[in-house]
């Protein structure tokens, strides 16, 4: 069968990479293609995480790749995003797993911890040692966290904390999670550790996208906890949605890889497949989808490389996540339900790699902020009116 992980490069943007950005690749596309490939479709079906994989992502630098110190890697935005895109070309939840615990977990205790909290936490998440989670969506609070019921107060030096979190990456395999809650003074965060008293987790089932990633509800009935537990910069909603702007940077780039995927199926298949004397990829109509699918590729990498160089220079602001991730995951999911489509009747099965790639982007197009909520981000910046109020 033909490379479906393999680059596509009609703009020579490799020209602007380094070749330790280009090494960096290179490594994360074989791990891909030797580890993830082979056992995705059987996770997926079986609606598990595969977790034997954790110890070389570690070893590969994977997780908190660009943060500095701690023991994680420190790479720059432009190798952080290509690993983010060869991840997702392999499968969204492995992006996903990835995100959380670098953009989310990691980044949430590097950004709003103190000193003590970040040696505590950081090298060990980096090693994979401890795996994080993000609880900042409740049942009846996504788009508007602000919202939030979950509740903590002020207990002599700790902290009580009571509410539920739903639909968290991670959450029932996590050995800590970061929870989002509203105090007197407005909202803060906390590291809640596995076994803690009153706190729980319990996997959501029955999803048709994402399977092969564990989604949980996080549950917390009169949990204490210590002072140490509260992220003391976390000041506000600014904290939670400071995380999300890593996370979304991740997920713009890591859309492209599960489109390449897509194209790279429709387009081998299409040259192969013969319909009426002659490959379909002889069409005008196939030719058509395979030009807008290169097209929107292509866009999407010159989106994802500007944000990159922008993100290191320190110019990158959260409405230009917003831009990225809104277009990529939704050019992203088009090109899926396209090779879907060109597929035939084979692009309803697990021979080829398109129909979860599609399903999945159902959920990448809603988490981190829906399509629409990018849509009203933005116009709130052009137009100066802000929707949400
Ligand atoms: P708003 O008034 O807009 O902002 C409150 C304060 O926060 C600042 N801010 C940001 N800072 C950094 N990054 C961002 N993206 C920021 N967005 C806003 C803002 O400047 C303000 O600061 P200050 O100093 O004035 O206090 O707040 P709002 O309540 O009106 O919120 C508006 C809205 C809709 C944009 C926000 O609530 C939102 O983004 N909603 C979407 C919720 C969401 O994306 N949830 C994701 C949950 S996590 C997840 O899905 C993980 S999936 C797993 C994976 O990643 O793979
Ligand atoms: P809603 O907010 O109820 O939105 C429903 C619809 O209404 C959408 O189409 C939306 O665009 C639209 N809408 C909402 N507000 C407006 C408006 N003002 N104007 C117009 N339209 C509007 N959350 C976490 O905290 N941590 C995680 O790790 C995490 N992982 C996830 C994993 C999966 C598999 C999934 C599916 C979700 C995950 N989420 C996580 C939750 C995710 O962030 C939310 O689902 C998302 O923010 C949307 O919230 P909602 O599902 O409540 O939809």
């Amino acid at each position: 069968m033909a490379d479906l992980l393999k680059d596509l490069d009609f703009f020579n943007l490799d020209d602007l990479l380094s070749s330790e950005e280009r090494a960096t690749r290179e490594t994360v596309k074989r791990f891909v293609q030797r580890e993830v490939v082979p056992g995705v479709e059987r996770h997926f079906a079986a609606e598990t995480f595969p977790t034997e994989l954790v110890p070389q992502m570690a070893e590969l630098g994977i997780f908190g790749a660009n943060i500095k110190g701690y023991g994680c890697a420190g790479m720059n935005n432009v190798a952080y995003g290509l690993i983010m895109q060869e991840l997702e070309a392999g499968d969204s939840g492995l992006r996903s797993f990835a995100s959380v615990q670098s953009a989310l977990a990691m980044y949430a205790i590097y950004a709003n911890g103190t000193e003590e909290q970040r040696r505590r936490y950081l090298p060990e998440m980096a090693r994979g040692k401890l795996l994080g989670c993000f609880g900042l969506t409740e049942p009846d609070h996504g788009s508007d966290p602000g919202g939030m019921e979950t509740r903590a107060r002020k207990d002599g030096d700790g902290w009580i904390l009571n509410g539920t979190k739903r639909w968290i990456t991670n959450g029932s395999i996590a050995d800590l999670a970061i929870v989002w809650a509203k105090v007197d003074q407005g909202f803060t965060g906390f590291v809640v550790e596995k076994g803690t008293p009153g706190f729980s987790a319990r996997d959501i089932h029955g999803k048709f996208s994402m399977r092969a990633s564990i989604t949980s509800e996080l549950i917390f009935e009169d949990v204490r906890l210590p002072a140490a537990a509260h992220l003391p910069q976390a000041r506000g909603l600014k904290a939670p949605l400071g995380c999300l702007t890593q996370a979304r940077y991740g997920i713009a780039w890591g859309a492209i890889g599960a489109a390449r995927t897509c194209f790279n199926t429709a387009l081998d298949y299409t040259k192969s497949r013969k319909q009426f004397s002659r490959p379909l990829a002889g069409y005008q109509l196939v030719q058509n989808k395979l030009v807008r699918m290169l097209t929107e590729i292509t866009k999407a990498q010159m989106v994802c490389l500007r944000l990159a160089h922008l993100k290191d220079q320190g110019k990158l602001r959260p409405e230009h996540v917003s831009f990225a991730k809104r277009n990529n995951v939704n050019e992203a999911l088009k090109i899926a339900r396209d090779a879907r489509d060109m597929l035939g009747a084979n692009g309803i099965v697990n021979e080829y790699p398109v129909i979860r790639h599609m399903m999945n982007l159902e959920t990448v197009n809603t988490y981190e902020g829906t399509f629409d909520v990018h849509t009203l981000i933005l116009g709130r910046d052009i137009t100066g009116e802000n929707a949400f109020e």
